[in-house]
């Protein structure tokens, strides 16, 4: 890893440029999730700007982009057709690269009018943003909805720095590359100057693609190819652990802990939060709790799984087909195993508050995250976070999210593997003490270090030590086919 820059006391900041397929107002930040709130401290911090969709469906949008001013920050939108939500996001995004960049080939659909929306759709938001653009602004691209938003900038001459996150695992290169697209989507991806990934195996399998499919050249953290270099790095996204240590004390998430408690008395509780996606492995998870019930009988009566997956995407087919299975599985798991006063399933299909659901989280003894892939799943950090020190909960973890690289503190298991899940489940539930208390203390001490606020300043300062390099070496040339 390269040295931290020395923060400048005479220069200012450069200003920052967010651009997201979703603007959120800070209003509605916390429901925005641990994204949203990064993005806007650094916002506030230096001034800048955020740019994206309005979530706003029109049937012939003007293409005019609408301002909203929140303090030093501006957010700055525009709205789409409902032939471009269509074939963009619902289309390209999430139909195409999201199940192909989770390795699910058999979900992935590839259809060329989606790909022309997708590429359309990114064209018109970067035409809409150049003009608003400032020379020495920094400009932050987020996620696989915008892959080639900075080759659509540079077409009209824009010289800033461009960096991208990806907040999805980057996909093995057999995968990449049953997409008809590849090589002009990877071409696209050198228009920026810095790419973060989740994890070293994400900047790992990027180089493999780069390297294998286009004879890209290494040079420690550069990569070079289509005749242009760029910088290629792990930034692990955290979350603000200490903040939502206190959301977990607030007076609204005690009360929460004190309803599940009161109603479960000394029954074991295992937590599962996530939104409804077939990446999450919940009907895995399900399973697991059948295995659970099956193998270890004093689990009758004494253990729930409370599942909360609040609908997403839901005009997606795919994820209209996992909603409807996950009914049928807890149905029958709890037709074949509740009692009287108890159901081994209880799966709440609506978003419930944050605050809400930091008690949920103190309250349950056990943290289910097993998701199939995952580039990184905050909810097992937020579910340490939450806990009580003296007292805490056990994180039974998947070795497929990408959090579980930096919390092996956790139980790791292979979400596919029904039976060890369950035996870490009892693991879980008769740890001791002193093992849980060690247990959450270091992965506590992974969170405070690696949080938010690292995870945006160490990608920003890479960003701007790329411009430098990038300024010493002459303006940016039209990339070579
Ligand atoms: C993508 C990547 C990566 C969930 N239900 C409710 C609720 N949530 C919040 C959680 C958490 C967030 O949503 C989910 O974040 P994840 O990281 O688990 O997953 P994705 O949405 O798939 O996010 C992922 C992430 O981007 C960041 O880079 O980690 O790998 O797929 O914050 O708490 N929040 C509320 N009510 C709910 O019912 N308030």
């Amino acid at each position: 890893m390269s040295p931290a820059l020395p923060r400048s006391t005479t220069r200012p900041r450069p200003r920052l440029v967010a651009v997201s397929n979703r603007v959120v107002h800070p209003r509605g930040a916390a429901r925005g999730g641990g994204l949203a709130v990064a993005l806007l401290d650094a916002l506030r911090e230096r001034g800048g700007l955020w740019f994206g969709w309005s979530g706003q469906i029109a049937e012939r949008p003007d293409g005019r982009a609408t301002e909203t001013v929140a303090g030093e920050i501006r957010l700055v939108t525009v709205d789409l057709s409902s032939s471009e939500h269509e074939d963009y996001y619902n289309g390209f995004a999430n139909r195409c690269l999201w199940p192909l960049f989770h390795l699910r080939l058999d979900l992935t659909t590839f259809d060329p009018r989606h790909y022309e929306g997708y590429q359309r759709v990114n064209r018109r938001l970067a035409y809409a943003l150049h003009p608003m653009l400032q020379e020495g602004d920094q400009v932050w691209v987020h996620d696989y909805h915008l892959l080639p938003f900075a080759e659509a900038l540079r077409e009209q001459r824009a010289s800033q720095p461009i960096g991208f996150f990806l907040h999805i695992p980057f996909p093995v290169p057999e995968m990449l590359t049953a997409l008809p697209h590849h090589r002009e989507l990877m071409r696209s991806l050198f228009s920026y100057d810095l790419l973060g990934f989740q994890t070293e195996a994400d900047v790992q399998r990027f180089r493999d693609c780069v390297c294998r499919e286009f004879g890209g050249q290494l040079r420690g953290n550069s990569i070079t190819a289509f005749g242009r270099t760029l910088t290629a790095r792990a930034f692990p996204i955290g979350i603000d652990a200490r903040e939502f240590a206190k959301v977990a004390e607030s007076p609204a998430a005690r009360l929460e802990f004190q309803r599940v408690r009161e109603n479960r008395k000394d029954r074991t509780v295992i937590v599962g939060v996530d939104r409804l996606d077939y990446t999450k492995g919940i009907p895995e998870r399900f399973r697991s709790m059948e295995c659970l019930l099956d193998r270890y009988p004093d689990t009758h009566g004494q253990v729930e799984l409370l599942q909360i997956a609040p609908t997403s995407r839901g005009e997606v087919p795919e994820y209209m087909a996992i909603r409807r299975e996950l009914e049928q599985i807890a149905g029958n798991i709890n037709g074949r195993y509740a009692q009287l006063d108890w159901e081994p399933i209880r799966y709440i299909n609506r978003p419930l508050g944050r605050r809400q659901l930091a008690g949920i989280y103190r309250a349950s003894q056990i943290g289910l995250v097993t998701p199939l892939r995952d580039g990184m799943n905050l909810v097992a950090k937020e579910y340490v976070a939450a806990q009580n020190p003296a007292d805490p909960g056990v994180l039974v973890l998947s070795r497929f999210a990408g959090s579980a690289q930096q919390m092996q503190a956790a139980l790791i298991v292979n979400p596919y593997d029904n039976t060890a899940v369950a035996d870490a489940l009892q693991t879980a539930r008769y740890m001791p003490l002193e093992e849980r208390r060690q247990r959450h203390a270091e992965l506590m001490r992974g969170l405070l270090r690696d949080d938010a606020d690292a995870w945006r300043e160490s990608f920003l300062e890479e960003l701007q030590r790329c411009s430098l390099q990038r300024a010493e070496a002459g303006p940016p040339t039209a990339q070579a086919a």
